[in-house]
């Protein structure tokens, strides 16, 4: 028998992402069910080429279901995960709220598969899509060269806040079309995105449209931000280098969806970009992409859409003969969180069925 698959928030940015990546991989399942909120129950989605009834979140729909993925928001894993687990699902979970529980892995499957197995909850966590865009790439060179330092700064996609972060965008670029002098005059965005949008709610603190805005997440200690604790909790524990040094600076930028980090990466042993870019070319799921003489580098318009992780600007540190600095660019809802949960749960499925 093939698994029964539950897609847990199957109507949001992410959600809508994972029934296109469901319909174009091999299907190792059978029954794929669709749930939401209520608010949502009752909508149909096409998944595998079928319309697909979504079902009102609730303890019986994770009857008989074999993997369960969950893209909402922690709260809502936090409390529905563990029901998921208790009726005998593999939960494979997109939110914070599991990622640093010492009981739950936090994979990667180019980097660390098999942590899969190790997982006393019944969840397995997939990692922030910050931390993830650079995983892949950075596993391959720790292999060869041993990771000790990690200086990153994000450029992330407006969609890493979900469909509101999607549409705020828009809004705000329509809100300032048209008007040749904006973005010459202090507070001009701000004061014409106020004007078209009013009090209506963005999930970024300042304009995004003709803007980059150092935040993503939540205020924590020191004026840290909650994304830039995440790259640096995450990366140790994807990696298994729990004393890697780590600095973070995430902003976000007005791109709709793709997140791009430039990455400052020191290692145990002396580095030549000859090699690690050789390394990196060897990496499955790398596309190297550095030919900077004739304008070849990755953006985030271009590979938008993709699944590799994408790497150029391979540079070595002139002033640091162990560092290397590059430029990765991801589809943060690919890679940096639908892909990855769907290859979890691919790796479950395979275990389940004794492949
Ligand atoms: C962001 N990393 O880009 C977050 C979403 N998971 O906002």
């Amino acid at each position: 028998r093939k698994p029964v698959l539950a897609v847990v928030g199957a109507t949001g940015a992410v959600g809508t992402v994972m029934l296109g990546i469901l319909s174009t991989r091999e299907d190792v399942w059978g029954e794929i069910r669709l749930v939401a909120s209520a608010r949502s129950a009752g909508k149909k989605l096409r998944v595998r080429g079928e319309d697909v009834e979504v079902q009102a979140l609730a303890p019986e729909v994770f009857d008989g279901v074999d993997v369960a993925m969950f893209d909402v928001p922690d709260e809502v894993s936090l409390e529905w995960g563990p029901v998921a687990a208790a009726r005998g699902a593999v939960v494979v979970d997109n939110s914070g709220a599991f990622r640093m529980d010492p009981d739950v892995p936090l994979v990667v499957p180019e980097v660390n598969p098999s942590a899969i197995r190790n997982r006393p909850r019944g969840i397995i966590s997939n990692p922030n899509c910050t931390t993830l865009t650079m995983m892949d790439a950075l596993g391959a060179l720790h292999r060869q060269w041993g990771l000790t330092e990690l200086v990153v700064a994000s450029y992330q996609a407006a969609s890493g806040a979900g469909q509101p972060g999607i549409d705020r965008l828009h809004a705000e670029l329509e809100a300032v079309s048209g008007d040749a002098t904006l973005g010459t005059r202090p507070g001009d965005v701000r004061t014409a995105v106020a004007e078209r949008l009013g009090d209506e709610p963005s999930p970024f603190p300042a304009p995004l449209a003709l803007n980059v805005v150092p935040w993503a997440g939540s205020l924590k200690d020191d004026g840290w931000s909650s994304e830039e604790l995440k790259v640096r909790a995450e990366s140790r524990k994807i990696l298994g280098i729990p004393d890697l040094k780590v600095s973070a600076t995430c902003v976000r930028v007005p791109v709709v969806t793709t997140h791009s980090l430039a990455v400052h990466a020191t290692f145990q042993k002396p580095i030549k970009v000859e090699a690690a870019r050789q390394a990196l070319v060897e990496a499955p799921s790398v596309v190297v992409l550095d030919d900077p003489a004739n304008g070849d580098f990755p953006t985030p318009a271009d590979v938008v859409g993709s699944d590799p992780t994408w790497v150029g600007r391979i540079r070595q540190a002139l002033d640091f003969p162990h560092t290397l600095d590059l430029f990765v660019c991801g589809d943060n809802l690919r890679k940096g969180a639908a892909l990855n949960t769907a290859q979890i749960a691919e790796l479950v499925a395979a275990e389940l069925s004794g492949r």
